[in-house]
Parts: structure tokens; C-alpha cells; sequence
């Protein structure tokens, strides 16, 4: 028959449609209408927060519309779609990038300026939502922008924690203090609870196997996992993709069976533990912690964005083995891996799959990037634990390993030991499960984040997997940046020169990031470089500003600028920079005033967290702080060296960071940093980099020339060989890199404040030396003469900085997503009208 409108008139239906408040009086309306009713005030007690959430909401409802329509044409197109499943979304602020990407600002600034209210004190209302620790939750982020903005079908999921990455507070002595981040304590504007989407989630209990491979799982603790969605806008599109993040709550309000029982404390107590499993984000970045809540966060979330993968999968009414033609899941790092074991669960159990119908199902629809091979970072979880918590999964894992090793076993007969570095389960006490090794072997494909990572893991991590599966299932996809949030949003002046320049819309570039290379032309260009020179500089003031009226101190603005922001971590050397500074600073102290006056003035600024629990991480910290402390008040050096620490990095820090500076350091030891991120970002803003000749610094350099990156120290061929002559011929410092042993010296000596205190540190340079300081500490000072050199000659400078910008469109999420979607995912964009 006719297919009937689903209830009621169509045409009142479609007459109560709202449509999208695009110019400025039904913006300010829609404000208005907010204050009134979803804030309950009124304009006589509106303060900037309460407008900036007015606003808000205004800005959220064009959002969902735009949401709306999304969906609606991904149910009735069913193309297939990709899933993104990452412990971690470091989103950052929403509101700005919102109404950039909704293409509203400028309405929105009208309208707001109406109403007699300023838009960047409004954009400053709204707390961080800082959902992860660094480079990996960073770039999930920018991820989404971009899958959005190219209008391909991917949805992300992730835990909804109460409580984000800690606020970072210095103490007097320049300790780290960690206090909590209620980043939910407001209302949340941008996210919409989804309680009719629910599902139950099992932890502990018992599994009893039962015929043809499948089992029974019973009893234990069962936990509702909530959906809450959060609106992905893309940028000059009306796609607008859905990051949904689960949070856990009792299954009943509390447990009835204790309760009638008498028993009320114990029952608040199961309620409790329900809702601890998203409670807090873990704050350590490239190390894993072993601890029970992380392995229930980890299924937790898991399980309900299968349940709910499957859900969605299942209405559209295909068999099974349908589903690698539907979706493809994106194991991000191996903090997802138990999603594997819990499909086959699914599929076996459940569904009753035949097991090996269901082993291929899987292994088409998981895909896996691994983000670092720090040995401190590869996953593995106790048998035992695994065994208490989840006792299915562990049965499927040793199911999943038996059939493997006996076909690892077929392919090189007799080869005990291949058999035993390839296995799941790793021998000892207790015995652990390697997570890598079964992402690697449950995905369809494995991939690195840059050539130089990519390449490391063929050869290391996965050399056996290599031989076993072939090299095709080993690929690569550099990292990339969303350009709206790192150049639009964030630098402004910037984007707007670029914009004049090229003479084409500024939605054509930002989206198309190769076109930047039309600067090229300008890039000698004294008139261009003038403007160019004129941009950075209001960018210096800007975060001047800001430092004065966080730390009360004035900057010089004039001059270099030279940036380290990114978690604190040995691999990534922040103590080389330190160290760095006080042989500066001794140099300065050396010479005349007439020849400091001939020097090149630097400010330098670090910032970023330690995890709470890692001791070296936090000692530099009190190091860089206290180094400060005596650096900027000697009268002496003090026009010619500061020293800044700028406490609780984040994303909106970040966003004032980049855009400011001259020089900006990525210096781990060859070989550790698998990308790195802030480096794009960087140059995508004009910053020149000095980098060790590691992660994504090999291929920017690729692209805009290896002349405009100030490159030192060793390769990674060479690192092994010399942790080997550090471990077994050991040079003593003072012969090895006499200028660092007189840095390490002066520390000990108490220069910096009580010498002590840094002994645990300045030890790890002195014996072992894993992160290889002593051997480029000379070329790292050699380099940093370099850069002093070109900063003082400013043309040349300009020119570089212009042709670096030009040069970057390859990093771009949009061609990392895009990369994506065509080589592992094979989904295809799809417009929303
Ligand atoms: C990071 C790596 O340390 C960076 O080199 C890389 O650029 C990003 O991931 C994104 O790929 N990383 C992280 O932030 N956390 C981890 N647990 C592992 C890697």
C-alpha cells in the first residue's frame, strides 16, 4: 500500500520544523529564548557565563538539525561506516569551532555584540573538555573534524569520564600538585543524554562451555552503560558525524537483593563501584598501569559500542557475514583489543555463529593503529585478572591463540621459538595476555603513525607477524591536524592574510591544504613579509597577555620565542632543552655585555603534565621551574634569557601557544616519537622546528626542505649500538660531553636550589643514559647556534617561515582520514542535501 506519514498530519508536522537561525536577529532570538527558558533567566541577571551558555545552546540547536538530517540519511542511504573506538578524545573547547565550521561566526559576533556581550569573553567561559592525555586523544579529536568535514560516515566512541585530565597546580618548591577536573560541574551545552539508548554490561561470573565451541556466561556484576552524544559539526558541509561516550551507572538504583536484606550500606556500595568504571581518565600517556578499573573501563566501553555496532547492524536485516561490508571498527592503540574477543563472543554465543565463520568476520571488520613502540606502553593484562573479571574472553583468547599457533606452527614446522615469540600468552608469573599481538592478528589491517614508525614496527614489533601474514597487511598513515581549529581558529590574523593572498575563499584552502603552496610565490616578497612578520607578532603579544595575567609577569615580545609544549616524558628530552638553557645561561654569564648585546634574545616556554606517578617527569618539572626562578632574576642575562613554565597545558592553551612562536622543539632520541603532532601544527603556523631526525619530523622535512628544519643528533640505526656502549663500555661524562657534565655539576652543586633533590635525575644522564643525552647534547647546542644565526637575519627567517606554512597541506587530517577511508575502511564520502 501507500506509505503513510507515521502519525498524525504530515503538514502540521512540517509545519513545526524549525529550520536553521542563520542570521543575526533569529540568532539573537534563539539567545534570548535560551536565557528564558532553558537557563530560567532573564537579561538583568545574565552574567558572561550564563550568556556564553545561552549562546551555546543557540549554536547547539543548528548543530542538531544539521545532526538530524546526518543520521537520518545514513539510516536510509545504510552505507557502510566506519567506527573509531579511542580510550581518548582531547576535544578541547566546542563553541568557537562550532560556529566556525557552522560558517556563524561573524552572525554570531553581531549578534552577541547586540545583546552587549563580547564573543571572546563568552569563547572564554567554556571549560576544556579535556577527555585525554596527549598526542593520541588529540589527534581522535582532530579526526572527527575531519571525517565530518570530508562528509564520510564515522561515528567515534569513548567513555564519558566525570572527571578529565587532572588541573596541574605548582607548588612554591616548583613541585607538580594534581587536583581534580570537574569539567561537568556546569551544565554541558553540547552533549545529549540518550537514556532510552542503554545497554548491560556483565563483569566477573562464571563461563560454561557448552557444544561446538560455544559457552555459557552467567552471574557476576552487571553495569548499564548510557549513551550521551556529543555533535561532530564538519566544516562547510551540513555532515555532522556523532561521538557517542558511555557512562556507567548501576543497573538498578541500587542493589534491591542487599538492601531488603538489611544491608543498605553494602548496596550504595555496589552502586558506587557501577559508576567509578567512568569516573576518572588514567593520566598517563605511553605507559601502561595494569590496574583493574582501567581493564573495566576498557570492556566497559567496549562492549557497549559493539552492542551497539551490532544493534544498528542488525536492523537492516543481512547475515553476518555481511557485517565487514557494513562497518569497519578502528582499534586505536590496544586499549580497545578485548572489542575483538567480545565480538566472537557475540557472533559464537549469541548469534551462534560457527566459530570460524565468525574468525573471518572479524578479522574484516577490525583494523589496528599502533601509536608507539615504547616497550613501557605495549599492553599486557595477568591471566589471572582477565580469568576473574572476564572469564568468556579469556576462554576465546586461548581458543583464538590454540588455532593460531597451530597455523604459525604449519607454516614453520618445528620452530619452537617462533612459536613462543609469537604467542598470545606470555610465559611467566603470572602469565600475561599481549594485547599488540592480538589486535595484530584479529584486524584486517596494522598500521604506524609516520614512514619512520611504520617501518620500526615491520622490523620489530611485528617482524614475525611479517613473515606470517605477508608485508601488505603492514601499512602506514601519517598523522595530521585539523587546519580549522590549528590555523582558522586559532590564528585568525593568519588566516585571514592567507585568505587575501591567494584570492581565493577561504573554505577552498582549508579544506584543500595543498593550496597553500600559492604563498610560495610571496615568499620573498618584503611587502608579504612585513604583513607576515606583523601576524605573528600581535600572535606574541596575544600570548604576552596572557602569560602576564596568569603568572603577573611581562614578556619581551621582541624577542625569539621558543616553545616546548607536550607531555613530560624521558623519550621526549625536555631535559636536554633545560640542560640546554643553563649552558646558555653560563655562556651568557662568560662574556662581555658588549658581546651579550650582540646575542639573540630567546624566551623560552615549557609547558605540560607528568603523570602523577612518574617521579623523573615530575623532578623535571621542579628543575625547569627553579631554573627559571634564578635565570629571570639575574640582572645580568635577563634581557637575553627567560625561562617560562606555563602550568595546566591544554588544548586552549595550546591554542595561544602555537600560533606565537618563532622556534618550537620535537628533540626525543631518534626512534621513540612514532609522529608527533604540535610539530604540524607549528609549522602550519609559521613556526621553524628543531627536531631530532625522528617521527613526522623525517617527512616534514620531506616537504618543506630539510634547509628549513634545524636537524641534529643521532639516527635511529645508531641507537641501539650506542645504548650497548653505554651499558657495557661505559665513558664516563666528563670525557663523553664535557660541556653537559658541567651543567649536571653545577645542578648538583646547588646553583638551581638544594642539589639533592636532583640526583634521581641527573643519575639517569650519568649511568645508563637510555634516552642518549650525552651523546647529542653537542650537536643539539650546535644547532641552537644555528638557529640564532638565521633568527638574526629576519628576511631569510621570513622566507622560511612563509615556505614552511606553504608546504604543509600534506599534513592535513583531511588527507589522513581520507587515507583511511580508501586503504583500510573502503567507506565513501556521502553529502547530506
Ligand atoms: C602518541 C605518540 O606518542 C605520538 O608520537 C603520536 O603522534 C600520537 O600518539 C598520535 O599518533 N601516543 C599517545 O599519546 N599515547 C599513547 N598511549 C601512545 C602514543
Amino acid at each position: 500500500g501507500k506509505e503513510k506519514w507515521p502519525r498524525g498530519d504530515e503538514s502540521v508536522w512540517k509545519e513545526g520544523l524549525r529550520s536553521a537561525d542563520e542570521d543575526v536577529s533569529s540568532i539573537t532570538k534563539s539567545i534570548v529564548h535560551h536565557v528564558q527558558t532553558s537557563l530560567s533567566r532573564q537579561a538583568y541577571n545574565l552574567d558572561d557565563l550564563g550568556a556564553y551558555q545561552a549562546t551555546a545552546l543557540s549554536a547547539k540547536d543548528n548543530m542538531l538539525l544539521n545532526w538530524n538530517e546526518t543520521q537520518l540519511a545514513y539510516t536510509r542511504k545504510q552505507p557502510k561506516r566506519a567506527y573509531y573506538l579511542c580510550i581518548e578524545y582531547l576535544m578541547g573547547r566546542t563553541f568557537d569551532n562550532a560556529i566556525l565550521n557552522l560558517g556563524l561566526k561573524d552572525q554570531y559576533r553581531e549578534g552577541i555584540d547586540q545583546l552587549g556581550f563580547n564573543l571572546e569573553d563568552l569563547i572564554d567561559k567554556e571549560r576544556d573538555a579535556a577527555l585525554g592525555n596527549g598526542g593520541l586523544g588529540r589527534l581522535a579529536a582532530c579526526y572527527l573534524d575531519s571525517s565530518s568535514s570530508q562528509e564520510l560516515p564515522v561515528w567515534g566512541y569513548s567513555l564519558r569520564y566525570k572527571y578529565g585530565i587532572f588541573q596541574q597546580l605548582i607548588a612554591p618548591d616548583g613541585s607538580q600538585l594534581e587536583a581534580p577536573d570537574p569539567w561537568l560541574e556546569h551544565l554541558n551545552p553540547f552533549e545529549i543524554p540518550r537514556y532510552d539508548v542503554q545497554y548491560e554490561i556483565r563483569f566477573y561470573g562464571q563461563s560454561e562451555r557448552t557444544t561446538k565451541g560455544r559457552a555459557v556466561w552467567s552471574g557476576g556484576q552487571e553495569v548499564l552503560a548510557v549513551a550521551y552524544d556529543v555533535m561532530i559539526p564538519g566544516y562547510g558541509t551540513k555532515n555532522t558525524n556523532n561521538l557517542r561516550l558511555w557512562e556507567s551507572k548501576p543497573k538498578r538504583g541500587f542493589d534491591l537483593q542487599s538492601f531488603n536484606a538489611g544491608d543498605y550500606e553494602r548496596a550504595v556500595e555496589a552502586s558506587n563501584s557501577a559508576e567509578a568504571i567512568t569516573s576518572v581518565l588514567y593520566p598517563n600517556d605511553n605507559t601502561t598501569f595494569g590496574k583493574e578499573l582501567r581493564l573495566k573501563q576498557q570492556y566497559f566501553w567496549t562492549a557497549a559500542s559493539l552492542a551497539d555496532i551490532i544493534r544498528r547492524f542488525k536492523s537492516l536485516d543481512k547475515p553476518f557475514s555481511a557485517l565487514p561490508d557494513y562497518a569497519a571498527i578502528q582499534l586505536n592503540d590496544t586499549h580497545p583489543t578485548l572489542a575483538i574477543p567480545e565480538l566472537m563472543r557475540i557472533l559464537v554465543d549469541e548469534e551462534e555463529v560457527p566459530w570460524d565463520d565468525a574468525w573471518e568476520i572479524v578479522t574484516n571488520t577490525f583494523f589496528f593503529t599502533n601509536h608507539t613502540v615504547l616497550p613501557e606502553a605495549l599492553e599486557k593484562w595477568a591471566v589471572p585478572l582477565l580469568e576473574h573479571l572476564l572469564p568468556r574472553h579469556l576462554q576465546i583468547i586461548y581458543d583464538i591463540n590454540l588455532i593460531f599457533v597451530q597455523s604459525v606452527e604449519k607454516k614453520f614446522p618445528g620452530d619452537r621459538d617462533r612459536l613462543a615469540r609469537m604467542s598470545l600468552i606470555e610465559e611467566g608469573y603470572p602469565k600475561q595476555v599481549r594485547m599488540a599481538y592480538l589486535a595484530i592478528i584479529g584486524s584486517r589491517k596494522v598500521n604506524g603513525v609516520a614512514e619512520l614508525h611504520s617501518e620500526l614496527l615491520r622490523t620489530t614489533i611485528c617482524k614475525d607477524f611479517v613473515e606470517f601474514f605477508g608485508i601488505s597487511k603492514f601499512g602506514n598513515v601519517t598523522n595530521g591536524v585539523t587546519p580549522r581549529r590549528w590555523l582558522d581558529q586559532c590564528n585568525p590574523g593568519l588566516s585571514a592574510l592567507i585568505t587575501e593572498t591567494l584570492k581565493i575563499p577561504k573554505s577552498e584552502w582549508l579544506k584543500d591544504l595543498k593550496k597553500l603552496q600559492g604563498l610560495l610565490e610571496y615568499a620573498d616578497d618584503p611587502k608579504f613579509q612585513k604583513k607576515w612578520a606583523v601576524v605573528k607578532q600581535t600572535n606574541k603579544e596575544r600570548l604576552a597577555h596572557y602569560v602576564e595575567t596568569t603568572l603577573g609577569v611581562k614578556i619581551n615580545t621582541k624577542a625569539m620565542f621558543d616553545v616546548q609544549v607536550k607531555r613530560l616524558h624521558e623519550y621526549k628530552r625536555q631535559t636536554l632543552n633545560i640542560f640546554g638553557i643553563i649552558h646558555r645561561y653560563f655562556t651568557l654569564k662568560s662574556i662581555t655585555p658588549e658581546e651579550r648585546k650582540k646575542t639573540n634574545p630567546r624566551v623560552v616556554f615549557f609547558a605540560g603534565k607528568a603523570a602523577p606517578g612518574y617521579y623523573i617527569a615530575k623532578l623535571v618539572i621542579k628543575l625547569i621551574i627553579n631554573v627559571a626562578r634564578v635565570i629571570n632574576a639575574d640582572p645580568d642575562t635577563k634581557e637575553y634569557l627567560q625561562v617560562y613554565f606555563l602550568p595546566d597545558y591544554s588544548v586552549s592553551v595550546a591554542e595561544l601557544l602555537v600560533p606565537a612562536s618563532n622556534i618550537s622543539q620535537h628533540i626525543s632520541t631518534a626512534g621513540t616519537e612514532a609522529s608527533g603532532t604540535s610539530n604540524m601544527k607549528f609549522c602550519l603556523n609559521g613556526g621553524l622546528l628543531v627536531g631530532t631526525v625522528d617521527g613526522a619530523n623525517i617527512e616534514i622535512g620531506e616537504e618543506i626542505g630539510d634547509e628549513n628544519v634545524f636537524f641534529f643528533g643521532h639516527l635511529t640505526p645508531a641507537v641501539e649500538d650506542l645504548r650497548y656502549q653505554h651499558t657495557y663500555h661505559p665513558v664516563p661524562i666528563e670525557q663523553k660531553c664535557p660541556a653537559l657534565a658541567h651543567v649536571l655539576n653545577e645542578i648538583s652543586a646547588g646553583k638551581f636550589g638544594e642539589g639533592q633533590t636532583y640526583e634521581p635525575l641527573l643519575n639517569t644522564v650519568r649511568h645508563h643514559d637510555h634516552y642518549l643525552l650525552t651523546e647529542d647534547f653537542q650537536s643539539y647546542i650546535d644547532a641552537l647556534k644555528l638557529v640564532d644565526e638565521a633568527y638574526l637575519d629576519q628576511s631569510k627567517w621570513l622566507k622560511k617561515s612563509i615556505t614552511t606554512c606553504a608546504k604543509m597541506g600534506k599534513f592535513s587530517s583531511d588527507r589522513a582520514i581520507l587515507d583511511y577511508a580508501e586503504e583500510y575502511w573502503s567507506i565513501e564520502p556521502l553529502t547530506v542535501e
